[in-house]
C-alpha cells in the first residue's frame, strides 16, 4: 500500500462511503466504487483492489450464521479424533519397520473437516453422496472418525499402512486397496483439485443430460497450500469459474508450510490465492482469523491493526505460531504504538490463543454455511490455520511436516491441550481412545451424521449390469471394406457414433476431445449430438448454414473440453467411475494424440487405475511413422510401454477394422457386463487402406493378443506385426516367396497382454512344479518348433521384445526407438528399418544364422533388400 500523501481527504472519502452503505446500502456502495473504477480505468489505471481484499474475514462478524450444533461436545469429539490420528501414526511407527504417516498436516485441518462432517457432507445412505477429494496426508485423521464412529475397530487402526498380509488401512486415499471406503485417489498433490473440479463439471453434464439429477449434491475438494503450486491445481479453475459451478466447493488449508518450509515466507499465499481465484470467477470466503480476534478487531477504529495485517508476510506468521505470546506482542502488535496499546491488557498466553480461522467452528461453520448456498460460481475457502497445531514445540516448526514420532513432553502437551483422558502411567502405550457407544459423545456423533445420511467415507462398489449392444455395431466391421480405405480411427469413429445410437446404452456413451474433433473426423457428430455446454449456444455459429455446423447445446452429449489433456481426462475420469459415484455407469470414449496421452498426463492415468475407471482411451492419430508428418514431439512409439505400466489397463494395437470392433465389444462386455475391472487403451492410426474380412472365429485369438492372418503348410519364418506396419509383415512374406522362403503372419494385438498371460503361465509353473506345465499363449501360437520369428512394430523395441521369454526359436525385433522426425511414411520405415525390406533382411539373417540359407542367398537378399551397414543407427541419429 503506498502511503497516504494527504490523510485527511482520504478520511473525507471514507466517511461519504460509509454513509451511502449506511443509508443506501451495500450495494449502492459498491455500485459508485465500480463506477469510480470505470472511471480511473478511462484515465488509464488498473485499480489492484478487484482482485484481493484485505488480509480479514470475508464474511463480517454480523454476517456470520451461527452455529447450531454443541460447540463443547463437537470440541471434545474432535479433540478424540485429534487424539486417536496421532495415535494411528505414532503407534505405527513405534517399531522399525518404518511406515511413516503424517501428523501435522491432519491437526492443522482437523476443524476444516469436522465441521464438514458435522454439518455438511451429505452421506450415501438413499441418496447420492457428496464427493470429497481428502487431502492425502489428513488420511489418520479420516480414519480416526471412522473408528469414533465405530466403522473401523483398534485392530484396523493398528494396521495402518499394513495391507500385504491384512486388508489394512491404506496410507493414503486408494480405492484400488479400500474399495468400499475411498472414493478417489488424492494424494499425488495436484490431482485431487484437477479431478474435483471436472468431477463437479461432469455432475453438471450428467445431470443437465437427464441421466442423474444433481439436486444440492457438492464436490468437496480439500488440499493444501503447497499443493496449490501444482500446475494441476490451479489449471483448470478457469473453466469452474466459467461454468459456474456452484457445486463445487474447495477448502484450502492455509497452514503457510509444505514440507520443507514455507509456502510463501516473502508473501501471502492467500491473498495471492485470493486474486488467483477471483480473477477466474470464483467467490473467495477467506477464513483468516478466528472469533478471539473479534473484540480486537472492533477496536481498530483507526485501521491501523488492519495495516499491520495487510503487510504481514507468511514467514512471520509463522514465527508467531512457533515462537508465541510474547514474541508475537513484539514482532506483530508493536508494529505500532496504539495497536499495541489494543492488546496491552492481553497476558502473553492470551496472545498465543487469538485463533486462525481455520480452527475456529463458528467461522468455518459460517464459510461453508455461506459457500453451499451460493449460486452461479464455485467457491474457494481459504482458511487460515497452523500447521502441527497442538503438538507442542512440534507446531509451526519447519520440520513438523514429517514428524512421526514425538517426545512424551509434546505427546503430555497435546494431551493436555486437548483434555484426552489418558493417564501418565499409561501415555507411554498412546492407547486409543474410544467413549462407550451410549456416551452423549457417540450417541452426537451418530445422531449428527445419520441426519446426514450415514457415515461417510463410503465407496459404492458394486454397479448396474448393462446389457450388451446391438451387433451391429461391431458386425458391420466384420465384414471388411473391399476396396474402400478408411483408418482404423474412422473405424472407431464409426462404431462410436453406431454406439451412440443404440437403444440400450447409446445415452451412455460419451465421446470426449480435447479440441481434436476434426483431426480424428469426428465432426459430424458436432450437429449430432451436440458439444455439451452449460450455457447453451447464445450466438450464430459461422458454420450455421453447413450441414455439420458447430452445434453446442445444453444437453448436447459430446465433450469438447479444448486444449487441456489433463482436463479432458479428469473429465473422462469422473465418467469413467460414475458406476460409481453416480451409481449410473457410462461408457466414455476419449480420443487423443497418442503422444499427448500417457506422456502427458500419466499420473491422473495412474490415479485413474486406482479409482477403478472403466472406459475407452483411443490413442488416435498413432504410430511413430504412420503419424508421419508431425515430426518429433508428435510421433508416438512409445504409449503402448507407457501403458502397460498401468496394471488395469488393458492396451491393444489393431491393424484391421474388424480387430478394433472385436476389441471394443469385448471391453464394453468385461467392464460393464462381467464387472471386471479394467479401462482400455487403444491405439489407432490416420493411415487409409483396404481392410480384409475377419477370418472366422478368430475373435478369442484377438482378445487374447494374437491371431494368424497369412497361414503357410510348410513356414520357415513367422512374420509378426502390430498396427500399421502388419502391412509391412504381409509385404514381406510376398517379397521372401520370391526367394522361396515361406512365410506365416501373425496379427499381434496386444504384445502388453502377450506378457501379462506368459508372466502368469511362467509363475504358474514355478509354483506348481507337480502339475503338468501349462504354455503361455504365445507358446500355444508358436509350437515347439524352431521357426525363427521376426516381429515389426510402429513401437520402440521394448514393445514387442516383451513375448521373448515364451518365444522358443530365434526371435529379431524391429521397431521405432528414437526421436520421430517428418517425412513420408515410406521414408520414415526405411529410415526406423521397420519396413518390408528390412523384415526382409532380418528373417534372412534369422535364417542363415540357423544354417536354413547360405552366405551367398544372404548376400543376394541383402544386396536386393539395399541393405547398407553404413546407414546411421536411427535411435542414435
Ligand atoms: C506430486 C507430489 N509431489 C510431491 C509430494 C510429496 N509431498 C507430500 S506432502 C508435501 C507437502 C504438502 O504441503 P501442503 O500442500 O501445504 O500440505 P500440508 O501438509 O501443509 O497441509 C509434499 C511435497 C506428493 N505427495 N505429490
Ligand atoms: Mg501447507
Amino acid at each position: 500500500m503506498p502511503k497516504d500523501l494527504d490523510p485527511i481527504e482520504t478520511s473525507e472519502w471514507l466517511d461519504a462511503i460509509s454513509s451511502v452503505i449506511e443509508e443506501e446500502g451495500i450495494e449502492r456502495a459498491s455500485f459508485i466504487m465500480t463506477k469510480l473504477a470505470k472511471k480511473l480505468n478511462e484515465e488509464g489505471a488498473i485499480p489492484s483492489y478487484n482482485l484481493t481484499t484485505p488480509f480479514r474475514n470475508s464474511i463480517p462478524v454480523k454476517d456470520q450464521a451461527s452455529m447450531p450444533g454443541d460447540l463443547f461436545m463437537e470440541r471434545r469429539i474432535r479433540s478424540l479424533i485429534r487424539w486417536n490420528a496421532l495415535a494411528i501414526v505414532l503407534r505405527a511407527n513405534k517399531n522399525d519397520d518404518d511406515l511413516g504417516g503424517h501428523i501435522s498436516t491432519f491437526s492443522s485441518a482437523a476443524t476444516l473437516y469436522d465441521i464438514g462432517f458435522n454439518y455438511f457432507f451429505r452421506g450415501s445412505n438413499g441418496q447420492l453422496e457428496d464427493l470429497i477429494y481428502y487431502q492425502g496426508h489428513c488420511s489418520p485423521g479420516i480414519y480416526a472418525r471412522s473408528f469414533l464412529e465405530g466403522y473401523l475397530s483398534e485392530e484396523d487402526l493398528d494396521n495402518f499402512r499394513r495391507e500385504v498380509e491384512k486388508p489394512g488401512l491404506s496410507s493414503y486415499p486408494h480405492p484400488w486397496l479400500m474399495p468400499e471406503y475411498w472414493q478417489f485417489p488424492t494424494v499425488s498433490m495436484g490431482l485431487g483439485p484437477i479431478l474435483g473440479i471436472y468431477q463437479a463439471h461432469i455432475m453438471r453434464y450428467m445431470s443437465a443430460r437427464g441421466l442423474v439429477p444433481r439436486d444440492d449434491r457438492k464436490v468437496w475438494v480439500f488440499c493444501g497450500d503447497g499443493e496449490m503450486d501444482e500446475p494441476e491445481s490451479k489449471g483448470a479453475i478457469a473453466l469452474a469459474g466459467r461454468e459456474q459451478l456452484e457445486n463445487l466447493i474447495f477448502v484450502i488449508n492455509c497452514n503457510l508450510q509444505r514440507l520443507d518450509g514455507p509456502v510463501r515466507g516473502n508473501g501471502s499465499i492467500i491473498q495471492e490465492l485470493e486474486g488467483s481465484f477471483r480473477g477466474a470467477g470464483w467467490n473467495v470466503i477467506k477464513v483468516v482469523w478466528g472469533r478471539h480476534w473479534d473484540p480486537i478487531m472492533a477496536k481498530d477504529k483507526e485501521g491501523k491493526l488492519q495495516d499491520i495485517m495487510d503487510a504481514v508476510l507468511d514467514g512471520e506468521l509463522q514465527n508467531f505460531k512457533s515462537k508465541g505470546g510474547a514474541y508475537t506482542r513484539e514482532n506483530f502488535f508493536a508494529k505500532d504504538p496504539d495497536v499495541l496499546e489494543i492488546v496491552k491488557d492481553l497476558t502473553d498466553e492470551h496472545i498465543y490463543k487469538l485463533n486462525r480461522g481455520g480452527h475456529d467452528p463458528y467461522k468455518v461453520y459460517a464459510a461453508y454455511h455461506k459457500a453451499v448456498n451460493s449460486k452461479g460460481a464455485p467457491t474457494v475457502i481459504l482458511a487460515l490455520t497452523s500447521k502441527g497445531y497442538g503438538i507442542g514445540s512440534r507446531e509451526a516448526d519447519n520440520t513438523t511436516h514429517q514428524v512421526k514420532k514425538l517426545s512424551l513432553d509434546n505427546i503430555k502437551a497435546f494431551r493436555d491441550k486437548f483434555n484426552i483422558p489418558v493417564t501418565d502411567d499409561d501415555i507411554e502405550n498412546i492407547p486409543y481412545v474410544r467413549p462407550a457407544d451410549d456416551s452423549p459423545e457417540i450417541q452426537y456423533l451418530k445422531k449428527t451424521r445419520d441426519s446426514l445420511g450415514g457415515p461417510i467415507p463410503r465407496r459404492r462398489n458394486i454397479s448396474e449390469i448393462l446389457s450388451l449392444p446391438d451387433d451391429k455395431s461391431f458386425s458391420k466391421l466384420y465384414e471388411g471394406t473391399d476396396e474402400r480405405k478408411i483408418s482404423t480411427t474412422m473405424a472407431t469413429v464409426r462404431i462410436i457414433t453406431d454406439l451412440l445410437k443404440d437403444k440400450e446404452i447409446g445415452k451412455r456413451i460419451v465421446p470426449i476431445v480435447p479440441d481434436e474433433a476434426r483431426t480424428f473426423g469426428m465432426e459430424a457428430l458436432f450437429r449430432q449430438v451436440g458439444i455439451y455446454s452449460s450455457a447453451g449456444q447464445n450466438y450464430e455459429p459461422e458454420d450455421a448454414d453447413k450441414v455439420m455446423w458447430y452445434k453446442e447445446s445444453k444437453d448436447g452429449v459430446m465433450l469438447e473440453e479444448g486444449i487441456t489433456e489433463a482436463g479432458a481426462f479428469s473429465a473422462w475420469s469422473a465418467l469413467a467411475t460414475a458406476y460409481s459415484t453416480y451409481d449410473f455407469p457410462m461408457i466414455p470414449f476419449y480420443l487423443f494424440y497418442s503422444m499427448f496421452g500417457f506422456q502427458r498426463i500419466h499420473d491422473l492415468a495412474w490415479a485413474a487405475g486406482d479409482a477403478q475407471a472403466k472406459g475407452f482411451l483411443i490413442g488416435a492419430t498413432s504410430g511413430r511413422t504412420t503419424l508421419n508428418g508431425e515430426g518429433l514431439q508428435h510421433q508416438d512409439g512409445h504409449s503402448h510401454v507407457l501403458s502397460s505400466t498401468i496394471p488395469n489397463c488393458l492396451s491393444y494395437d489393431p491393424a484391421f477394422a474388424y480387430e478394433v470392433a472385436v476389441i471394443i465389444k469385448d471391453g464394453i462386455k468385461k467392464m460393464y457386463v462381467d464387472q471386471e475391472n479394467y479401462f482400455y487403451y487403444i491405439t489407432t492410426t490416420n493411415e487409409n487402406y483396404e481392410h480384409p474380412k475377419m477370418i472366422e472365429g478368430s475373435e478369442e485369438a484377438i482378445i487374447k493378443g494374437m491371431h494368424k492372418i497369412e497361414s503357410s503348410k510348410n513356414p520357415a519364418v513367422r512374420l509378426i506385426g502390430s498396427g500399421a506396419i502388419l502391412r509391412e509383415s504381409i509385404k514381406a512374406k510376398d517379397i521372401l516367396k520370391n526367394y522361396n522362403i515361406d512365410s506365416e503372419v501373425w496379427s499381434v494385438t496386444s504384445f502388453n497382454l502377450l506378457r501379462k498371460d506368459g508372466m502368469e503361465v511362467e509363475r504358474f509353473n514355478q509354483l506348481n512344479p507337480d502339475l503338468d506345465e501349462k504354455l503361455s499363449y504365445v507358446e500355444q501360437c508358436f509350437d515347439r518348433k524352431s521357426i525363427p520369428v521376426v516381429a515389426s512394430t510402429d513401437y520402440m523395441r521394448s514393445y514387442a521384445e516383451q513375448i521373448r521369454p515364451y518365444i522358443n526359436s530365434s526371435y529379431a525385433v524391429l521397431g521405432t526407438d528414437g526421436f520421430g522426425r517428418s517425412d513420408s511414411r515410406e521414408m520414415l520405415r526405411g529410415f526406423f528399418e521397420i519396413n518390408a525390406n528390412n523384415i526382409v533382411r532380418a528373417s534372412a539373417y534369422s535364417l542363415f544364422k540357423e544354417g536354413v540359407i547360405d552366405k551367398v542367398q544372404l548376400d543376394k537378399i541383402y544386396l536386393d533388400m539395399g541393405v547398407d551397414p553404413s546407414k546411421p543407427n536411427p535411435w542414435e541419429a
